[in-house]
């Protein structure tokens, strides 16, 4: 028996994840961007510049955003039913 280690899929998510969320930032869509247009959006003091803390936690925010959306049915974990959906949707299939 050959056995599938499990780090492939999470690279392979990782990467996508990165490339999608790079792909939406440069493209300026709200919400979901590595990088925004508007730097008062990672700076919740208004004091125009960005902590750590502050850069961190958009991107959590973002993190998040991320993973609700591969949660599809919001239970807090994603299976392996949503993520292969995730990768069929993206053209990334599972090829048995
Ligand atoms: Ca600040
Ligand atoms: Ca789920």
């Amino acid at each position: 028996m050959k056995k599938t280690t499990t780090i492939l899929p999470v690279l392979a998510f990782a990467i996508f994840a990165a490339a999608a969320l790079a792909f939406a930032g440069i493209h300026g869509a709200d919400g979901f961007g590595m990088f925004t247009k508007d730097l008062g959006e990672m700076d919740t003091n208004a004091d125009t510049l960005v902590t750590f803390d502050e850069y961190e936690a958009f991107h959590s925010r973002n993190l998040k955003a991320a993973f609700d959306m591969l949660d599809a049915n919001s239970d807090n974990v994603i299976d392996d039913e949503e993520w292969t959906q995730f990768l069929n949707v993206h053209g990334m299939g599972k090829t048995m």
